[in-house]
């Protein structure tokens, strides 16, 4: 991976690892790629007409970007409709996949406009108002490869507890203590496994950061640890804005400080969110992050384990300033007869006063005593909140894992914690949305990820809740979500045979445990990706242009139902597979089908899972949560026409001992030749907390085998 520096660009942090970069001159800048100093800067690629475009991370659009435009500025973006160019995310990693190869990393906090052959169908031009930035080219034989090197120089994707790899449930709000052992009450009297309950907003007192609101809430501590007893953990939601307010500690010692970002004439800068006004932590200073980051405490010293960081990009609904100017404008418009240009200014200047530009142009950070506009360095503002976050845990719980996402993100973020993806609607658009947009996301480092399940805006049926769990099932993280006012859409808020459905699809997820997070964290430990898309592992034409389905680890392919009264679909098999369709995943039934197109058949009740040829997948049992699986015999599941191999690894899944190399790796090895009864071999030791293995070995012929 070659570095070249256009003028003199911020510092982001995003790569760490300078052994992987070698920093050239301009003028050794590959000579496919144009620099054009027009009105605004740019750099262009002249596309061919087969390669293929993939990158961007969370944003809108295929896995394939190719035809649109595509912007990356971090935004607080409610409604993902195709016309948007950008939401929570700024992940500027593009990749041209054709005869010629190579990745762009555009390593700039401010806006940047990817052109990927909308306005000319055969340029990519890639485009900054500002040109001071870093230009990171990574070459390779493979989008695998690419990747690869890329991750190894942006450093290790965050680690979460294995818990948090339970089903999570959540809405805005489960506000008091009654509302939240409903909740946990419901998920253990219907059977269906569940890890964690997230508190929106209203647990805050008057929606103050680190403050619990006592008349809800009487006895926190007590509360969490009720709560656990009964098998659950709760996440808390932290936001970027603090309210102002004297005898409020965070406000006041902010300000005593000089903690929060400032206006033009060195004052705080005042926005307004939940709480009314509130400043915003200067989360570029050092001093900040660490101030701030060991707020956590607060609530971890009462029991919390796992945070949410939410409207970090910052969204700010007005500020002081901004709102002054539109009541005057609006004010000036009062009594006049209002026709179609004074409606429309008078609609625009109030909707215009949120998450505006001029205020993102209006406060400074403190970067070394250099003061700098927020505009320039907008990019990094949710990325360094949960760094502030992230670096104070590990300060000061180095062994423990704590649960940690956020919603707006930059490159380099990973490191710290996941992301999900905002505020998507109970559209099944946005079921689709999700599954082209995890791999790009974790071609980012971001594997700890996850959409609101069931969709957060609107109100949704059980029929698309069911397909979206079912999706979700393979998703690290796996949280339903809705917000104020919608209807209820817990796996059980439906009728009797939905809730039938959600237990199997949840129980499937406990029961894949073994699974997900063995590839989970094997991705994470050689900078691979745990979701793919096809053409990441084959090169075959028909692979590299499928955009609805998706490679899970090494040895599962997914191809979800994402339309509504759909009961059968197109799958491309890019190799010979074995089908399972998954209702009840005590019951192993099978189909195996050759390479190429298929038209399959799949229930309501059913999720299709493909495994690959001389692939082997583990599972292991379900139970209510994670903490309480009994991990002692284990199942593995494997095609295999001659010889199929798989490395299966676990931890405590709660300590970061892992890093010092306290784990297991259980080899397992199948082969099987001509017709005869497959061979198994497997390193597997007496004090392995595994006792008993079975094996489901199914040959080319579809013979099965049980061991
Ligand atoms: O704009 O805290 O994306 O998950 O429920 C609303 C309330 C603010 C946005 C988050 C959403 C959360 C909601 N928050």
């Amino acid at each position: 991976m070659i570095k070249i520096e256009f003028g003199n660009s911020f510092v982001t942090d995003a790569v760490v690892d300078i052994n992987y970069v070698k920093v050239v001159p301009q003028t050794q800048l590959p000579e496919f790629i144009a620099v054009n100093q027009g009105e605004n800067f740019s750099i262009s690629y002249g596309m061919k007409k087969k390669d293929i475009v993939f990158g961007l991370g969370e944003n809108v659009g295929g896995m394939n970007k190719r035809g649109g435009i595509y912007e990356s500025f971090c935004f607080d973006e409610f409604n993902h409709t195709p016309d948007k160019k950008s939401l929570y995310a700024a992940h500027n990693l593009i990749i041209v996949d054709g005869e010629r190869k190579f990745g762009l990393f555009i390593d700039h906090p401010g806006k940047v406009r990817f052109d990927v052959g909308f306005t000319d169908i055969d340029t990519l031009e890639i485009s900054m108002e500002n040109p001071n930035f870093n230009l990171y080219i990574i070459t390779g034989n493979s989008l695998k490869e690419i990747v690869k090197k890329f991750r190894k120089a942006i450093g290790i994707s965050y680690i979460p507890p294995k818990w948090a790899f339970g089903f999570q449930q959540s809405r805005w709000s489960y506000p008091d203590m009654t509302s939240i052992t409903e909740i946990a009450d419901k998920f253990r009297n219907s059977q269906i496994p569940c890890d964690t309950i997230y508190m929106d907003i209203d647990y805050m007192d008057n929606y103050k950061n680190f403050t619990i609101d006592k008349a809800k809430f009487p006895e926190f501590s007590e509360f969490v640890k009720f709560i656990k007893n009964k098998g659950f953990r709760l996440i808390p939601i932290i936001d970027a804005g603090c309210k102002k307010e004297k005898g409020y500690d965070i406000s006041d010692e902010g300000i005593e400080n000089g903690y929060y970002c400032l206006d033009k004439d060195g004052k705080p800068f005042v926005g307004a969110v939940w709480p009314g006004h509130v400043y915003f932590p200067d989360f570029m200073n050092s001093k900040v992050r660490t101030w701030f980051g060991d707020k956590y405490k607060i609530l971890i010293d009462q029991g919390i384990e796992g945070f949410w960081n939410d409207m970090n990009e910052p969204a700010i609904f007005y500020s002081e300033g901004g709102i002054k100017k539109a009541f005057e404008k609006i004010k000036s418009m009062e009594g006049k007869n209002i026709g179609v240009d004074l409606y429309f200014q008078m609609k625009d200047t109030m909707e215009g006063i949120s998450h505006s530009i001029e205020d993102y142009k209006s406060f400074y950070h403190n970067v070394d005593g250099e003061l700098i506009n927020h505009y320039d360095l907008h990019n990094l503002y949710g990325y360094n909140m949960t760094r502030a976050a992230g670096e104070s845990f590990v300060k000061n719980y180095p062994d423990k894992r704590i649960l940690l996402f956020s919603r707006a993100s930059y490159v380099g973020m990973h490191r710290y914690g996941g992301i999900w993806t905002g505020d998507n609607k109970s559209w099944w658009e946005h079921l689709l949305l999700n599954i082209k947009m995890m791999p790009s996301i974790n071609m980012l480092g971001f594997l700890y990820s996850g959409a609101d399940v069931g969709g957060f805006g609107c109100d949704a049926s059980a029929e698309l809740v069911i397909r979206w769990t079912q999706f979700g099932v393979f998703t690290p993280l796996l949280r339903n979500h809705t917000t104020l006012g919608t209807r209820a859409q817990e796996p059980f808020a439906f009728d009797v045979e939905s809730t039938d459905i959600f237990r199997s699809a949840i129980n499937l997820r406990y029961a894949l445990i073994p699974y997900i997070y063995s590839e989970f964290m094997k991705a994470a430990k050689e900078s691979e990706c745990y979701f793919k898309s096809l053409a990441y592992e084959f090169s075959d034409d028909i692979s590299r242009r499928v955009e609805d389905q998706v490679l899970v680890g090494d040895s599962v392919m997914l191809a979800p139902i994402y339309t509504p009264n759909t009961f059968s679909r197109n799958v491309w098999m890019p190799e010979d597979m074995l089908l399972w369709k998954v209702g009840d995943y005590t019951d192993f039934n099978y189909s195996l089908h050759p390479k190429g197109h298929h038209f399959i058949d799949i229930e309501l009740d059913e999720i299709p899972l493909f495994i690959r040829k001389n692939k082997i997948l583990v599972i292991g049992n379900h139970s209510h949560n994670i903490d309480s699986i009994d991990q002692s015999e284990i199942t593995v599941i494997a095609y295999v026409q001659d010889l199929a191999t798989y490395r299966l690894y676990n931890d405590d899944g709660v300590t970061t001992n892992y890093m010092n190399g306290d784990y297991t790796e259980l080899d397992i090895t199948i082969k099987i030749q001509e017709d005869s009864k497959p061979q198994v071999l497997t390193n597997l030791s007496e004090n392995s907390i595994i006792k008993k293995i079975n094996y489901l070995i199914v040959n080319s012929k579809g013979q099965l085998f049980k061991l």
